[in-house]
C-alpha cells in the first residue's frame, strides 16, 4: 500500500507512533509518505520506501495567523496525486483530520477512493477536542474520517462520552514498542550512567500541565529522604520551570538532573529503577509503556489509560491522582526490596511484549487498511 501519514513531528507520543507505525510498515513493503511540517523526530535520515513531504505555510504580512491547516490539505492534495497514495492515515485530530477531509473533498473528481483514517491519541480529543473553540469541527472530522481508532479503551469511551455517535465504530489499537529496542539487556553499561549507584527514578514527556510534574519532584523528595536516590527528568515544555522551582523549593535540586529534549531514549529507562507518570489525563502513557518493556517499573496515578498499560501491583503501582505520600510509599516498597524489584522488572518487561508488541500492533493496522481498502 502507498500511505501517507500525518502527525505532529516534534517531541510527544503520537508523533513517535506515528513515525514508528511508518518505519514498521515501510520494513513491510508499502511505501510511507510523511506529511508534516518537519522531519518527525524519530525518523532517520534514509530509509528505503520512506518519504517526507515538507508542508510549507507560505509567510503573508496579512496572515496574523498562517493557514497551516490549508497548508497541510493542498500537501496532502498533492502527494496523493503525484503519488497515488491509497489512503491518508491522520495522528491527533486536531487540524489533520480537517485538513484531510478538505483534501478529500479535493480529490472528489480525481481520486474518489482515497480514504482517510484517523487515530485519536488523547489531549485531542479529553482537551483540546473540548474546548468550545474545538468542539465542533473535531466531531465533525472525525466523523468524516472512513475509519477511527483510539490509542485505549478509556479513549474510546471518552470520545463516545464527548461527541456521542461518531457514525464510525472507534477501534482499539493500543501503542506498541519495538521489544529490540527497549530491552533492558541490550544497555548493559547503562544502569551505572549517573554514577554512584543509587536508585535513579525517571521521567519523560513534554512537561504540561497534565503531566503535574510537580508532583514528580513532591513524590522524589520523600523517596530521597529515605533512600538517597536520584531523579532524572528528560524532555522539555511549559512545566519545566515548576519541576525546577519545585525542587530548589524542597530543597533537592542537587539530587535532580533535568536532561532537557533526548530523541533516543531507550538506553536512558534501561539505566532507571523506577518511572514515574503521577499524570492526570494520560489516555495511554506511551513512555510508561517503553519503560516497562525497559524492565523499569512504574509508579503511576490511576487515571485515564494508564491502568490498561500498567498492571497495579505487578508491573509497577497505581495510586490516585495527587497522592505523592502514596506514589512515594509504593516507590519506596519497589526500591526497598530487591527481590520485589527484580520480579516486578521481569513481569514489566514480559507483560509489554505480550500485549503490546509493535508486529501484533501493526498487523492490526495492516487490516484495518486493507478493510477501510476493500
Ligand atoms: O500529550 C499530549 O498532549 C498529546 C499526545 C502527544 O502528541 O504526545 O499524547 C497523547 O498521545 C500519546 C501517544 O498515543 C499517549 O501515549 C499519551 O498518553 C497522550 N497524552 C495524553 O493523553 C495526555
Amino acid at each position: 500500500m502507498k500511505i501517507g501519514i500525518t502527525c505532529y513531528p516534534t517531541y510527544g507520543g503520537s508523533g513517535a507512533v506515528a513515525t514508528e507505525l511508518g518505519i514498521a510498515l515501510a520494513h513491510r513493503g508499502h511505501e510511507i509518505h510523511f506529511i508534516t511540517y518537519r522531519q518527525p523526530f524519530r525518523l532517520p535520515a534514509f530509509l528505503p520506501r520512506v518519504f517526507f513531504h515538507e508542508v510549507d505555510v507560505g509567510r503573508y504580512p496579512l496572515f496574523e495567523y498562517p493557514p497551516y491547516d490549508l497548508a497541510l490539505s493542498v500537501r496532502m492534495h498533492e502527494v496523493v496525486l503525484a503519488h497515488r497514495l491509497d489512503l491518508l492515515h491522520c495522528h491527533y485530530a486536531i487540524p489533520h483530520a480537517t485538513s484531510a477531509w478538505i483534501a478529500k473533498e479535493m480529490l472528489e473528481p480525481t481520486r474518489p477512493d482515497i480514504k482517510v483514517l484517523t487515530t485519536l491519541h488523547g489531549t485531542d480529543i479529553t482537551i483540546v477536542g473540548q474546548d468550545p473553540s474545538f468542539h465542533a469541527i473535531t466531531k465533525f472530522s472525525i466523523e468524516k474520517s472512513d475509519r477511527l481508532t483510539a490509542v485505549s479503551r478509556f479513549l474510546q469511551q471518552e470520545t463516545i462520552s464527548a461527541f456521542g455517535d461518531t457514525g464510525s465504530r472507534i477501534e482499539v489499537i493500543p501503542n506498541f514498542v519495538d521489544p529490540a529496542v527497549y530491552d533492558r539487556a541490550r544497555y548493559p553499561g547503562s544502569r551505572g550512567a549517573f554514577g554512584d549507584g543509587r536508585p535513579v527514578l525517571m521521567h519523560i514527556s513534554n512537561f504540561r500541565p497534565v503531566k503535574r510534574v510537580a508532583d514528580i519532584v513532591r513524590v522524589f523528595a520523600r523517596v530521597t529522604a529515605e533512600l538517597p536516590s536520584l531523579l532524572v527528568m528528560v524532555g522539555d515544555g511549559p512545566d519545566r520551570i515548576v519541576a525546577e522551582r519545585e525542587a530548589a523549593r524542597l530543597g533537592v535540586q542537587d539530587q535532580v538532573m533535568f536532561l532537557g529534549k533526548i530523541e533516543s531514549v531507550a538506553p536512558l529507562l534501561a539505566s532507571a529503577d523506577l518511572y514515574l507518570l503521577p499524570t492526570d489525563r494520560e489516555s495511554f502513557g506511551l513512555s510508561a509503556l517503553e519503560a516497562l518493556a525497559s524492565g523499569t517499573p512504574v509508579i503511576g496515578a490511576r487515571a485515564g489509560g494508564l491502568p490498561e498499560v500498567v498492571e497495579d501491583g505487578v508491573t509497577g503501582a497505581l495510586c490516585e491522582v495527587g497522592d505523592v505520600e502514596a506514589m512515594a510509599a509504593a516507590a519506596m516498597r519497589i526500591l526497598g526490596d530487591r527481590d520485589l524489584w527484580h520480579k516486578m522488572s521481569r513481569a514489566a518487561a514480559s507483560d509489554a511484549r505480550a500485549r503490546y508488541s509493535l508486529d501484533d500492533v501493526v498487523s492490526r493496522y495492516e487490516r484495518l487498511y486493507a478493510d477501510a481498502l476493500r
